[in-house]
């Protein structure tokens, strides 16, 4: 490759990256504490769900339960819509009143 044709290449490379790129949005997916809902039902729900490890889970829980609110994880779009419509199902089956929703970050 002449040098020509190299430098040319890394030029529109950068243009790419700096004029057209643009890096998908990411979405916090955050539970919501309430009085009714289990710690032992959120827990399964954040290692079912967001596989989080066992003791990730409860250090979440627990600052949801203490702070009001928490996030589950950090994810695109499609997948953060998913998972909050999986916390939906699971909670109403349940019969627990767990509240999910996504912001973007
Ligand atoms: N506050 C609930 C209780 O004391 C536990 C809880 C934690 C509920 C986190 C919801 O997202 C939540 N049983």
């Amino acid at each position: 490759m002449s040098d020509r044709t190299r430098k040319g290449r890394d030029e529109q490379s950068d243009v790419l990256t700096r004029d057209r790129v643009k890096e998908p949005r990411k979405y916090r997916v955050i539970l919501l504490n309430d009085d009714y809902t289990t710690m032992e039902f959120v827990v399964f729900v954040l290692t079912r769900v967001f596989h989080h490890a066992p003791a990730s889970a409860t250090r979440v829980m627990l600052q949801i339960h203490n702070k009001g609110s928490g996030i589950a994880g950090v994810y695109s779009r499609e997948v953060a819509e998913t998972r909050v419509a999986q916390v939906q199902k699971l909670s109403r089956d349940a019969g627990h009143p767990l509240q999910c929703t996504m912001e973007p970050e």
